[in-house]
């Protein structure tokens, strides 16, 4: 079959499917993209060619940043289980550069993307073109190579020969749950656009099965044994037991032996919050009863799990226990000297079955007492009349019942790790593997592209905003309806709190204007945000105390357009963290408070341990 390189790429995309537990979908879905002369004549003509609209094969999406493409590609797979994704077609040069936040966002998070950057002309006839950097001393190296470290594939197809299998290993690593990530395929211009005779076998229907390997006979009976010497037992759910769809069995587990759940910014939701031995968010910004059930464990059983430092408190959480770590990815399972359970989450759980072992009676009490306590303690945050943070997200926890709540950077992420009360494993979508500023409302189209059945309430900080509210125009586009909550507080509360506790004093952490003394320190930047989101094409609704928030809410979910809810809110602090993060404070200085910080620091330290 005599196609171009391009065309023939986007034939075979079309016939890619997942299969797992019996159900099958299709591996691309769609192919988010801008075009330019990097990519206009080839992927651009393959894609018109075959019809470009919703009902084709392969369907397109315009987006407004190729950054954000790879964010609503990871929202979309995410909310899918990893099932299915988009593929997203840049130009060479900054089109192509502007990929690579995106990819390290997916790859670090484990969501299989498959990017298609233009690159440089393979034949070099006509160098440099524009947009091409010249390596005095390489001409093989392009921009794209800056995609190599943040990708689980990359490959340059330099000659159509080198298509098919590219192509083959590329849809292996998409669909493989250990390996996944962003995948790239760099596709310099000049041979998108050339012929070439296919294999017709290249285009038929190809299923790929996803994987749920069971664990080795020998690692689960050292498991087991290490679960029934345990008394303390404490699991902590990742991300892993989402993407594998282990939740009810998890449930079921912990119910059946008594054993506490905490939930990592991946995992949470695992377990519904009211389930009786959910103990909630775990690490820096967990829950009191989480940390202090952590301290106290003899066995963490990690599930699905990465142990990033925000898990760990910088590993400073775990005083006296052992790992057991089940993980479908052996890099992960290894880590913290923990007894590795190689294996599908849902596959390792049912394996495990421990019988008539329970944790001790006194523990799983303990527990339920925290989590009761804790439950207490977000209900005070929630409560308060002035529009504080937790208060506001007290509103928003309300307004979502059946929705799903995106965010990604900020002073939100801690409390809704800490506060948000998820039923549902959808429910809950934080991005924290990256915590990219920009990643919500791209990362939120994605989401409800995916679900479209459910409302999808973005929360935004202005910062965030003011880096990538664009896809505003994307999602008014589509007709996908968000219900975008832009929280305006003037600059990085987030920041602006850790700033001062390490000593930095605040430093460019307000929207201020540079006033007389020559600092950023004069009155609030007159931007008008509300202003800025109804350019864009949303509704736009503004909230200044709790009842005008609870009336904006319920206007804008029954609105059938894409609505922004600007909300300013007061300063007002939520549950204090009672963990640890590790952020180096300056070992010198002249200011008596640094020096202060300092030694509280170095105080810290000596809590962390290797796990060796
Ligand atoms: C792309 C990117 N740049 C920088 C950071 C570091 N950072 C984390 S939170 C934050 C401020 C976020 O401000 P805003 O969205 O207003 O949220 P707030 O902290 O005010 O809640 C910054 C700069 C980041 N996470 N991502
Ligand atoms: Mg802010």
């Amino acid at each position: 079959m005599r196609l171009t390189v391009a065309q023939a790429l986007v034939r075979f995309l079309a016939q890619q499917w997942t299969e797992r537990d019996g159900a099958e979908q299709r591996l691309i879905a769609g192919c988010l993209g801008i075009f330019g002369h990097g990519n206009v004549a080839g992927i651009g003509q393959a894609l018109a060619e075959q019809g470009a609209g919703t009902h084709a094969a392969l369907p397109y999406y315009l987006a407004r940043n190729e950054q954000a493409m790879v964010h609503t590609a990871v929202g979309y797979a995410r909310t899918r289980d990893r099932l299915t994704t988009f593929a997203c077609t840049t130009s060479i040069g900054p089109g192509a550069t502007n990929l690579v936040t995106g990819a390290a966002l997916a790859t670090i998070n484990r969501i299989p993307v498959l990017l298609l950057p233009g690159d440089v002309f393979a034949t070099r006839v006509a160098s440099p073109v524009l947009q091409e950097l010249e390596d005095p001393r390489s001409y093989d190296v392009t921009v794209n190579d800056t995609l190599r470290p943040v990708s689980r594939f990359f490959d340059r197809i330099n000659r159509p020969e080198q298509l098919p299998s590219a192509l083959l290993a590329a849809m292996r690593v998409l669909t493989d749950p250990a390996e996944t990530g962003a995948v790239t395929l760099a596709l310099p211009q000049d041979v998108q656009a050339e012929a070439y005779d296919w294999p017709e076998e290249l285009f038929r229907r190809r299923v790929w099965h996803v994987a749920r390997p069971v664990p080795e006979p020998a690692a689960l009976a050292r498991a087991q044994d290490l679960l029934r010497r345990s008394r303390r037992p404490l699991i902590v759910a990742g991300g892993g037991v989402k993407h594998s769809q282990a939740s009810q069995r998890l449930a079921a587990f912990a119910a059946r032996h008594r054993v506490p759940v905490t939930e990592t910014q991946a995992g949470k939701g695992a377990v519904p919050y009211d389930h009786p031995y959910a103990a909630g968010a775990i690490g820096h910004t967990g829950s009191a009863a989480a940390n202090t059930l952590a301290r106290e464990a003899d066995l963490v059983i990690g599930i699905g799990t990465r142990y990033s430092d925000f898990t760990t408190a910088s590993r400073t959480l775990f005083a006296g226990a052992a790992f057991l770590n089940i993980n479908i990815a052996a890099f992960d399972a290894a880590k913290h000297s923990g007894q590795m359970l190689v294996a599908d989450a849902r596959q390792a759980l049912d394996a495990l079955e421990p019988g008539d072992w329970n944790a001790d009676p006194a523990w799983s009490a303990r527990a339920t007492e925290l989590t009761r306590d804790w439950q207490a303690e977000i209900e005070r945050a929630y409560g308060g009349t002035e529009l504080t943070q937790p208060v506001m997200l007290g509103i928003v926890n309300q307004a979502a019942e059946g929705g799903v709540v995106v965010n990604a950077a900020g002073s939100m992420p801690g409390d809704l790790h800490k506060l948000w009360r998820a039923t549902d494993p959808g429910q809950y979508h934080v991005e924290y593997g990256y915590s990219c500023m920009g990643y919500e409302i791209a990362g939120g189209l994605g989401v409800k592209l995916a679900a479209p059945e459910r409302e999808v309430f973005v929360l935004v900080g202005d910062g965030s905003y003011l880096m990538m509210a664009q896809e505003i125009a994307t999602a008014v586009q589509e007709g996908v309806k968000l219900v975008v909550v832009l929280v305006d507080n003037h600059g990085f509360a987030s920041i602006g709190n850790l700033s001062e506790s390490v000593g930095a004093q605040r430093l460019g952490t307000s929207y201020r204007m540079r006033g007389p003394s020559g600092e950023l320190d004069g009155a609030f930047l007159p931007v008008d945000l509300a202003a800025n989101a109804a350019s864009l094409g949303a509704d736009v609704l503004t909230a200044a105390d709790p009842g005008t928030l609870r009336t904006a809410l319920a206007k804008a979910v029954a609105s059938a357009r894409t609505t922004v809810v600007h909300v300013e809110t007061v300063p007002g602090p939520g549950p204090e963290t009672t963990a640890w993060w590790d952020v180096p404070v300056a070992e010198v200085s002249d200011l008596p408070e640094v020096r202060a910080v300092r030694r509280r620091y170095e105080d810290h330290k000596r809590d962390q341990r290797p796990y060796l």
